[in-house]
């Protein structure tokens, strides 16, 4: 196979070039091509085949013990300027990043294929959609690709037809953890990721292209690409919303995205249109419009069961792929936080000595079609895409940020997005659990300085007539003694149904300085167990620590110096009159 665009032809022929592979495949997206690699990487010992009669079709790989996360460290965005990446990214100039990346590529595919994939980021007939082109030289990351995209000959008919797309060089070297880098050259549309096979490094359609290229991309076109869920919420009474939220990796989207109602919310239902990344467009009536660029889930594993994601639980039980996690002697996978069976060989392949450590990685996940969710909504697949009620940022906080709240406008919408801060998760390599700002939960995937990101969000205002409005929930408070004070989960809808009303101005709120609180019962707890006193622990508003927070939102704009936006530094001021009125 071959192409007519000779864009995409003249650079396959220079990578070749320079990794001499022994041959070269073009993918066709087929299932006979997903079987057939399946099958070689049994052979490999790349994939282990786990119980086919409890979980058909799914498979294990074990990755290296270095490389099971995303290393934020070594990822860079390679612009002309620094000040253009921004201090929220590692910078290296595109000269110096060409060079490097040329002298690891070259040969690094001599006894192995290099394989073409043309993918399509977004419902193939979408104008939303933007197509790519990885090349890589593993097959873990085709098989990945052919799940989590609409990948294959649907794709490259398109790219043929347009013309443009965006180039990503995948190898995974040697896995040698001290040559390992993601590089990003916004410009050129182009993405290098040399020496990691773990997802976030290397299925280059996620994090690279959707969101560190994308939202380059859209800066510049008036989008957004954001770090987002897609979910639909419909009543009993047939209305429908969709919201969109925003939290750092690791921090429940997938289960906020597949949430099943609780027992007493007769009627209610829940769809999931996408669990990660969500593109936002304003359409002819002036509203934000998003489509979900993938179409199927990369997902953390740990702490799946039936009762805090039953859908995810019931769909990764055949035609899924395990990375990372335990076995059971019955060869079933197993993770913590599983509520049945026992490991017996751990994420590495050694026996389970009863040392403590965790039998799966802590952040081992699951590959898997979309279509396979039992809450799949099939607008996930709508070129037009859905409109956007609410946008929600959250971030995992064990204290100061309520429960909810509701931001005044857009603009105090930006400044709560930009105020974003969580305590790290497993995801990324390096410490857990360190809280830091996580702007729009967007720290390790923005292509841009992040005060022109914040600026680029401020001028919706002039971009769109009805824009949705802004949330910050927090799932995470915690009593002091480091007991979770609300439930989450399926119960997280009591607090999406408090946002929904809201949106339809069903509901009244108290206005705080830091933006709308639900009055006192507004959050339905019919059936929980939860106090009064909680509730209103959980919906309170400690001025103090509020102020210091504003404080150290300042000192976080200060490394952004003089191209934060003046509107954003006015909102930040005026929470803080606010507070100290
Ligand atoms: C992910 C992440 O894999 O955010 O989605 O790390
Ligand atoms: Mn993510």
């Amino acid at each position: 196979m071959s192409t007519t665009n000779e864009d995409l032809q003249q650079w396959i022929d220079e990578v070749a070039a320079l990794t001499r592979p022994d041959q070269i495949k073009w993918c066709d997206g087929s299932d006979a091509e997903y079987r057939g690699l399946i099958d070689e990487m049994l052979a490999s010992g790349d994939l282990l085949e786990l119980n086919q009669e409890t979980h058909p079709n799914c498979y294990l790989h074990r990755s290296d013990p270095n490389d099971v996360a995303r290393v934020e460290h070594l990822t860079f965005v390679c612009t002309k300027h620094q000040q253009d990446a921004g201090p929220n990214n590692n910078w290296m100039h595109p000269a110096e990043a060409h060079a490097q990346m040329n002298g690891l590529f070259e040969g690094c595919m001599q006894g192995r294929t290099m394989y073409v994939i043309p993918y399509c980021m977004g419902p193939i007939d979408s104008p939303y959609a933007r197509c790519g082109v990885e090349v890589t030289d593993s097959p873990y990351v085709v098989v990945n690709m052919n799940l989590m995209t609409r990948m294959g000959a649907a794709a490259l008919e398109r790219i043929e037809r347009e013309g443009s797309f965006v180039k990503g060089l995948h190898s995974i070297g040697d896995l040698d953890p001290e040559v390992r880098f993601i590089m990003h050259f916004p410009d050129e549309l182009q993405i290098q990721s040399f020496g990691s096979g773990y997802g976030g490094n290397a299925l280059l359609g996620k994090k690279c292209h959707a969101l560190r290229i994308a939202s380059y991309q859209a800066r510049n076109e008036g989008w957004l690409a954001e770090h987002m869920l897609i979910v639909e919420v419909e009543s009993p009474q047939g209305e429908k919303h969709y919201l969109a939220a925003a939290f750092p990796s690791a921090c429940g989207k997938t289960n906020l995205a597949m949430l099943i109602p609780p027992e007493t919310y007769d009627g209610w239902k829940v769809r999931t249109i996408g669990d990660d990344i969500a593109w936002l467009h304003v359409d002819d009536d002036g509203r934000l419009r998003a489509v979900n660029p993938e179409s199927g889930y990369f997902g953390v594993v740990p702490g799946t069961n039936r009762k805090t994601n039953h859908n995810a639980y019931d769909m990764i039980r055949r035609d899924a792929i395990f990375t990372n996690v335990a076995v059971t002697a019955d060869n079933e996978p197993w993770w913590e936080g599983k509520d049945s069976g026992e490991p017996v060989i751990d994420w590495k392949g050694n026996q389970i000595n009863g040392s403590g450590e965790a039998a799966a990685h802590p952040n081992s996940r699951f590959t898997v079609a979309a279509k396979q969710n039992p809450s799949y909504s099939p607008l996930a697949d709508d070129p037009a895409g859905v409109p956007i009620s609410a946008i929600i940022f959250g971030g995992r906080r064990r204290e100061l940020a309520p429960l909810v709240y509701e931001a005044l406008d857009w603009g105090h919408g930006v400044l709560v997005g930009a105020s974003v801060a969580s305590e790290t998760t497993a995801a990324a390599a390096g410490k857990v659990g360190v809280t830091r700002r996580d702007p729009m939960a967007m720290k390790p995937f923005c292509g841009y300085n992040f005060a022109n990101y914040w600026g680029h969000w401020l001028s919706f205002t002039a971009r769109a007539k009805r824009l949705p409005k802004i949330f910050h929930v927090n799932w995470f408070r915690q009593d002091q003694d480091g007991k979770f004070l609300w439930p989450g989960f399926g119960d997280n809808l009591r607090v999406m149904r408090w946002i929904i009303d809201r949106c339809e101005n069903r509901v009244d709120a108290v206005e705080t300085p830091i933006g709308y609180l639900p009055k006192d019962g507004d959050i339905d707890t019919n059936g929980l167990t939860i106090d009064d006193a909680t509730m209103r622990s959980l919906l309170s508003v400690d001025r103090d620590a509020w102020l210091a927070e504003l404080e150290a939102v300042a000192e976080y704009f200060e490394e952004y110096e003089d191209r934060v936006p003046e509107l954003l530094e006015a909102e930040r001021e005026r929470v803080v009159a606010g507070l100290k009125a």
